[in-house]
């Protein structure tokens, strides 16, 4: 059994589900193209590869309209820390219409904070940008300001790290999986795994979700502004992420057969937590 969780967080819809199948290398976990959410109980798979071993968890997304959902989505969410408290927690942010960051994800990313204390390190925040609408050619510098607009908006002081995705655009191309699935592989090695404490109870109540995404839009605007006297800053962190993606395109290869071979534990069905 891994000791080690992989706690994928997200909004519903982020594809947390998807991704985690990605890694599986299987249609563990239910994914759909739904106006409602999809995943509604936490469960786990157990996955080792290239020696590490984690139990990647299936967890409903965060916001919804009503609060009875909420609080449900509140207690899926603590089951995952309670059984792996040790954990390497990934949150699936969504790049949406027109590039920019959706205000519904950071009140989400604050909410379990509040609980969770993810802090200032960069140790302890990984963050995956999917892109949802956006074409592979964006703007060369797109990586740079999102990473840096996201920092902002988390009030976070040290650089976070974030992995992005491309969206793939035909799902029965294995070769397109097999490349995200050690894109993801290759990010998530360099994750070390924290302890986390609850500290409180994940704060969202669903009348106040509208108010804090206005908030979270307005910080957004007038940052947007900021960023144009941030050019050199945007340059540097863009040149970080097209030297990281250089240096990854090996990894790529590797991770493709490692994964490959590697198997699935026994304990590797699926596991539902009552
Ligand atoms: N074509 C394509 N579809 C994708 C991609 N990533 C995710 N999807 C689809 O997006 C939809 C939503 O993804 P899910 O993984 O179900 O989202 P979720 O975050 O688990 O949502 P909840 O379970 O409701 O919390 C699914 O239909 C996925 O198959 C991609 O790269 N390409
Ligand atoms: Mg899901």
């Amino acid at each position: 059994m891994s000791e080690c969780g992989l706690i994928i967080l997200g909004n519903s819809g982020a594809e947390k589900s998807f991704i985690a199948n990605i890694l599986l290398n299987e249609e563990s976990f239910v994914h759909e193209c739904s106006s409602t959410s999809v995943t509604h109980e936490t469960e786990y798979r157990d996955i080792c590869f290239d020696g590490h071993c984690y139990s990647i968890f299936n967890i409903p997304g965060l916001v919804e309209a009503d609060q009875a959902r909420i609080e449900l989505n509140k207690q899926e969410i603590y089951k995952a820390f309670q059984l792996r408290p040790l954990s390497v927690v990934l949150f699936v942010f969504n790049g949406g219409a027109g590039g920019r960051l959706k205000d519904e994800d950071i009140v989400a990313y604050e909410a379990i904070n509040s609980a969770y204390n993810f802090g200032d390190a960069s140790m302890v925040t990984y963050v995956i940008i999917d892109y949802d609408a956006l074409p592979a050619n964006r703007k060369a510098d797109y990586d740079a300001r999102t990473a840096i607009t996201l920092q902002k908006l988390l009030n976070k002081t040290h650089p976070i790290r974030v992995c992005f995705l491309n969206r793939i655009n035909d799902l029965s191309d294995d070769n397109a999986k097999d490349k995200l699935r050690a894109q993801l592989a290759s990010f998530l090695i360099q994750c070390s795994p924290h302890n986390y404490e609850k500290h409180g109870d994940i704060s969202l109540r669903a009348e106040d979700i509208r108010m804090l995404k206005q908030a979270i839009k307005e910080m957004q605007d007038q940052f947007e502004k900021q960023l144009v006297v941030m050019q050199r800053q945007i340059e540097q962190k863009q040149q970080e992420f097209d030297e990281y993606k250089k240096t990854t395109r090996e990894d790529i290869e590797f991770y493709k057969g490692v994964i490959s071979r590697s198997e699935i534990s026994e304990s590797g069905r699926i596991c539902s937590i009552s």
